[in-house]
């Protein structure tokens, strides 16, 4: 974009004012909020009070009123059913009209951010969070389908919309899986680049996923699933292709596959979405080859999970080589090099290459590790790629678990930075406002989360630093000493507790082999299990080994030779990721933000249903009081002279029909004659503030007056002011 500025000149949108949108905002907002409540939380009277906030929610939920604002964040409750508000015309009415002009909606935010991209020529990313199930997803589509349609099209742009809604599919075929709280719940963590050239059409994008769930390939809770494209394979999968890849019909066959006892989710037809994905791998940029490799790479995951393991004298020893040979083939690898990997683990010692034998368990464990760095990395590079511009508009999606793993463990800490992140975006963004307008800033007390994050990232000190501590530490390194050590070092952080430090109310509630961490959205107990493992995420050399000599084109690009000949040893999970989340910290720093906080109304996936306790402690952990608080602190209510004047001028006989000096005074003289007191407002460079609503819907209701008595006047056949 840099290199094209003069074209861009000419792109800057103007400020357009539609009384008309402006009245419809008015109308929702003030007249009618008795019904449906306030558009904007700043306008909540009582904005301190989480009962007022969570009360205003409800009335507009139960007028099909899923969008909320605070200033500039939306608030967005699942409605989970579909509304009529998604068509053409709504695109149309959002498009390059004022944020505050039409009622909330997705695509305000969308609209906004790419006006702000191609005006300002600011970088723009748009941050969407909130709990599993809450419309996170959803939400990123809308967006998507918003640009699809209202961006300029040329054939090529249209490829790459194609491709950037088509990549959807398939990220959620390998990434999303049926889980208790959500049958299509993402099983990761996504960031998406959309590029857009000079004239504002998009010509490229790419995404970046990250911490996938890798667990969950080889194991699942109750009641869940694997990840579709198991399922979809199986039941959509043509006879001959099934037959190539040695597949049967039937998921109950495969140890991948039965672990949740839940093969059929009625809300899921496995068979068409197949046919989906099929095409959408074609569209984003597979050819057949591509496709025949990623699918001989799936169905090698499923026979890895049959692979069974007997064996005498606890040496493990593959008991049927049927497996085998499908992966041989499948991975185009050589099956007793892959038989031996499988059971044996390469040492060297002095210099010499030992192979030992492992025991019965630790080669399971090492088979599964196979199968999810092989379904893993192959996730990672399934993205649509066509980097051509540079990146200027990004999609955030983030989850929050209140579970307790490991993998919850990472999700949780990087929800925490963003909260950071977040809360130092809207003060910076109100100060930067402030100070633009001339006004003072007066600094506002919240809650500091650096306190959270510290005790999770900080060198030595931290939780990261001290699992890794004891994954690096020989000898009888174990989750239990994992909790102990953190029990030495951080057993005094007022965030911190384990059952054994706990009082005796909290420790009715917690494990001897948990520990809790009080986030800022609330209280989140981790049980240690698994956590030196799957932060060592490690894969037996001589595994790996046979992985950097398949055939297999995708799974060459997944497993690097370096990686064999780098003697150093690889990063554990949570370095990775903590240093991918600082990557991330930056790119999103150095970008315009823009938030879409999302909340899930029930548990029962159900129209209308809106439960009071999940709702406010999604409120809490979102940080949405104090993120009202924040942007309340100073003014509750701040618009542009010319909006403000077009809508109030009739209210004063010298700014009434028109007011032709500079819009400042026109203000001046109109709030005067208002009665507006000097602490209620202030005049910046080109915006009133108000600080409280009740000035504001003072001045509303003298409106509504007004347009009562001129209409009795007009029927008398008044002609003048007054
Ligand atoms: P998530 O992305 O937040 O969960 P989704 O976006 O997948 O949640 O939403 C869950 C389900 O809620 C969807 O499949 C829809 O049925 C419904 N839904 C969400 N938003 C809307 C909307 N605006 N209109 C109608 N229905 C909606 V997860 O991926 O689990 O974190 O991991």
């Amino acid at each position: 974009m840099t290199d094209k500025v003069s074209h861009l000149v000419l792109s800057v949108l103007p400020q357009v004012v539609s009384t008309d949108g402006v009245r419809a905002m008015m109308e929702s907002a003030l007249t009618a909020r008795d019904r449906v409540g306030v558009q904007d939380f700043v306008l909540l009277e009582n904005f301190t009070s989480e009962a007022a906030f969570i009360e205003n929610l409800r009335k507009r939920f139960k007028e099909n009123l899923i969008y909320t604002y605070i200033g500039s964040v939306l608030v967005s409750v699942n409605p989970y059913k579909e509304l009529e508000i998604y068509t053409k015309n709504h695109m149309e009415r959002y498009r390059g009209v004022n944020f505050y002009e039409v009622s909330p909606h997705i695509y305000a935010v969308a609209d906004n951010s790419y006006r702000s991209m191609r005006s300002e020529r600011k970088d723009q990313c748009i941050l969407i969070s909130g709990e599993s199930g809450a419309g996170k997803t959803e939400a990123s589509k809308k967006i998507l389908q918003y640009y699809a349609v209202t961006c300029p099209a040329s054939e090529q742009v249209q490829t790459v919309k194609d491709r950037l809604l088509q990549s959807n599919p398939v990220l959620e075929a390998f990434g999303n899986a049926k889980t208790l709280r959500n049958d299509n719940s993402s099983r990761f963590g996504k960031y998406m680049d959309i590029q857009f050239d000079f004239k504002g059409a998009p010509v490229g994008g790419h995404i970046i996923n990250y911490l996938l769930e890798k667990s969950r390939v080889v194991h699942q809770n109750h009641g869940e699933r694997n990840f579709h494209i198991f399922y979809q394979l199986i039941e959509g999968g043509e006879e001959d292709l099934l037959r190539r890849l040695g597949l049967e019909r039937n998921p109950q066959q495969y140890q991948y596959l039965v672990k949740g006892n839940c093969p059929k989710v009625s809300s899921i037809n496995d068979r068409s979405d197949w046919k989906v994905v099929r095409k959408a791998l074609s569209v984003i940029g597979f050819n057949e080859d591509d496709v025949e490799e990623l699918l001989n790479i799936i169905a090698s995951v499923l026979h890895l999970g049959n692979v069974q393991y007997g064996g005498e004298e606890g040496n493990a020893c593959i008991t049927s080589d049927t497996q085998i040979k499908y992966l041989a083939r499948l991975l185009g690898v050589n099956g007793a090099v892959l038989t031996e990997a499988l059971t044996h683990k390469k040492i060297i010692a002095k210099g010499e290459e030992l192979m030992s034998p492992l025991n019965l368990e630790q080669a399971s464990s090492a088979r599964d590790a196979l199968s999810k760095a092989v379904y893993g990395r192959t996730f990672i590079i399934l993205k649509f790629k066509n980097t051509q511009q540079r990146s200027v508009d990004g999609l955030l999606s983030s989850h929050f678990y209140l579970c307790c793993s490991f993998e919850q463990f990472c999700i949780n800490y990087c929800n925490e930075k963003l909260q950071q992140l977040f809360i130092e975006l809207t003060l910076k963004s109100e100060q930067e406002e402030y100070e633009a307008e001339g006004i003072t800033w007066e600094p506002v007390q919240y809650f500091n989360n650096k306190i959270i994050c510290d005790l999770v990232e900080e060198k030595f000190k931290g939780i990261i630093s001290i699992l890794d501590e004891e994954c690096l530490r020989p000898g009888d390194a174990s989750d239990i000493t994992f909790l102990e050590k953190l029990e030495d070092i951080v057993g005094g952080h007022p965030h911190f507790v384990t059952h054994k430090l706990a009082d005796a109310k909290t420790r009715k509630v917690m494990g001897r082999d948990e520990f809790r961490l009080q986030h800022y959205a609330g209280e989140v107990n981790y049980n240690v299990n698994g956590f030196l493992d799957k932060n060592n995420d490690l894969l037996f050399r001589n595994l790996k080994e046979v992985m950097c000599m398949s055939e297999n084109k995708i799974l060459t690009q997944c497993f690097d030779r370096e990686e064999l000949s780098d003697k150093k040893r690889p990063d554990t999970v949570t370095t990775q990721f903590k240093a991918s989340l600082a990557k991330l910290m930056e790119i999103l720093m150095s970008k315009e933000p823009s938030y879409v906080r999302c909340i899930k109304p029930n548990d029962s996936k159900q129209a209308g249903r809106f439960d009071e306790v999940l709702i406010r402690h999604q409120v809490k952990y979102l940080g949405l009081m104090e993120n009202l608080r924040v942007r309340r602190a100073g003014f509750a209510y701040r618009r542009r002279y010319e909006v403000f004047l077009q809508r109030y001028k009739s209210l004063c006989p010298d700014t009434w029909p028109n007011w032709q000096g500079k819009l400042s005074e026109g203000v001046a003289v109109l709030v005067k004659h208002l009665g507006y007191k000097p602490e209620e407002y202030k005049l910046g460079r080109s915006k009133i503030f108000i600080r409280f609503p009740k000035t504001l819907f003072a001045t509303e209701d003298a409106l509504e007056t007004r347009k009562h008595s001129l209409a009795t006047k007009l029927q008398a056949g008044w002609r003048g002011y007054s």
